[in-house]
């Protein structure tokens, strides 16, 4: 039996569980990450550049709460299915946390298309550094300074031609925990449709833009769905 061709996308709701806030609804884990920061000015990168001081704050305050955090069942189960499928599944996920990693999906299976935080990128050589400090020198090229390795508004997200490639060859998309609030991850979901894909969205509130909508809590229709398709 060949296995479907799956592409997932996990935004902040997949971590919340495990403690993380989200970007635009208080969840129990406190206020909206953007709640009392101007998105402007932490996430774009001319924001950046008018204070990097305040985005390396906001970030640094990011990195030592995902430290804190685990992941949670919604990323052990989909570390059981990237298992199970291989190299028929693409985990997306807009998140610059390393939950999944944790969770059990790596390497070539999983792109983080906004960046992550576990790295710094020097802005001059584009160099990663695994847990740069932030504002400090670029130690391989000692001529640009390490900013987050997050791709700010008005960036291209990363592996881009390979995420439409895998888009194009979907049968089945799934799309957890996210807004869909910010392109091009949003509009996914109408590629997979072009694509002729069944489309399954788990959130806590439907968008009205999949073919199946589960709703509630990550850690539980998370574990739900990946115990049906590895049945
Ligand atoms: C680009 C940085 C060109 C890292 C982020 C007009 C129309 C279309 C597009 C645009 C436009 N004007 C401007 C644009 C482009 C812009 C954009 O989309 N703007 C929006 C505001 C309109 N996009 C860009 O600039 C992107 N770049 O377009 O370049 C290009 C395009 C294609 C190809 C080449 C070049 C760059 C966007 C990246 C911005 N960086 N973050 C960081 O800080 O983490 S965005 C940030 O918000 C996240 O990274 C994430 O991607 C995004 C969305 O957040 P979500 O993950 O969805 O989280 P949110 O809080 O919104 O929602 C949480 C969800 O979870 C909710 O639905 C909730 O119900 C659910 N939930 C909560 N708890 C649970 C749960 N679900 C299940 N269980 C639970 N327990």
């Amino acid at each position: 039996m060949t296995l479907p061709r799956i592409v997932v996308l996990t935004g902040a709701g997949i971590s919340a569980e495990s403690g993380l806030q989200t970007f635009r609804e208080p969840t129990g884990a406190g206020p909206a990450l953007w709640a009392g920061h101007s998105v402007e000015d932490v996430a774009t990168a001319s924001g950046y550049r008018r204070n990097p001081g305040l985005a390396h704050d906001f970030y640094r305050a990011r990195r030592a709460e995902v430290a804190a955090a685990e992941p949670n069942a919604a990323h052990h189960a989909l570390g059981l299915l990237a298992t199970e499928y291989g190299d028929k599944l693409l985990l997306v996920t807009q998140n610059v946390d390393d939950l999944h990693e944790r969770g059990g999906v790596a390497g070539p299976q999983l792109i983080h298309m906004h960046g992550q935080l576990a790295t710094a990128i020097c802005t001059l050589c584009r160099e990663p550094v695994t847990a740069g400090e932030c504002g400090a020198g670029c130690p391989i090229c000692f001529a640009g300074t390490l900013r987050p390795d997050v791709v700010f508004f008005g960036e291209t997200p990363k592996e881009m031609p390979r995420i439409n490639r895998a888009l194009a060859a979907a049968d089945l998309f799934i799309a957890i925990g996210t807004s869909g609030d910010v392109y091009p991850a949003a509009g996914f979901v109408d590629k997979a449709i072009a694509s002729r894909a069944r489309t399954i969205e788990l959130n806590l509130h439907a968008s009205d833009r999949f073919t199946q909508f589960r709703g509630g809590p990550a850690t539980v229709t998370v574990p739900a769905l990946v115990a049906e398709l590895l049945s």
